[in-house]
């Protein structure tokens, strides 16, 4: 799966966007939906994703759904710090297999980090 090609409109998070697949939803809005990760790397480990948009990555996705995402991204991780107090959050984000990306759908992670927890992944 390189950086350039179709979007798979049955990927698994479109698939969540549809209602096709349940999901524990954090927080939406019209645009973007927070949603937890089903192989959290740490507690609180949550997903963002844009819902309008068929972007597959960070290069595809239009400037002004990227800055709506990046808001609810920043939004979602004051709350997962307020309510996990965790010592430092990880943002992460995969583009291409070869990047790391295992699905289709445009995504950013947060991540809460311990010193004294062991991080999976
Ligand atoms: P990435 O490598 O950035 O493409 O990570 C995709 C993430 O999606 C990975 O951390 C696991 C998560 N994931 C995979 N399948 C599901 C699912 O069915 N539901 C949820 N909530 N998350 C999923």
């Amino acid at each position: 799966m390189s950086l350039h090609g179709a979007y798979d409109t049955n990927n698994i998070f479109a698939k969540i966007l549809r209602g096709d697949i349940p999901s524990v939803k954090v927080w939406e809005d019209d645009h973007v939906l927070a949603f937890m990760d089903v192989f959290p790397q740490s507690e609180g480990h949550v997903l963002i994703i844009a819902k309008q948009s068929q972007a597959r990555n960070l290069l595809e996705i239009e400037p002004e759904v990227l800055a709506r995402v990046i808001a609810a991204l920043q939004r979602t991780a004051k709350a997962v710090e307020k309510a996990l107090k965790p010592e430092g959050l990880s943002i992460l984000q995969f583009n291409g297999e070869a990047g790391g990306q295992t699905v289709f759908h445009l995504h950013f992670h947060i991540v809460p980090r311990w010193t004294d927890r062991e991080m999976k992944g």
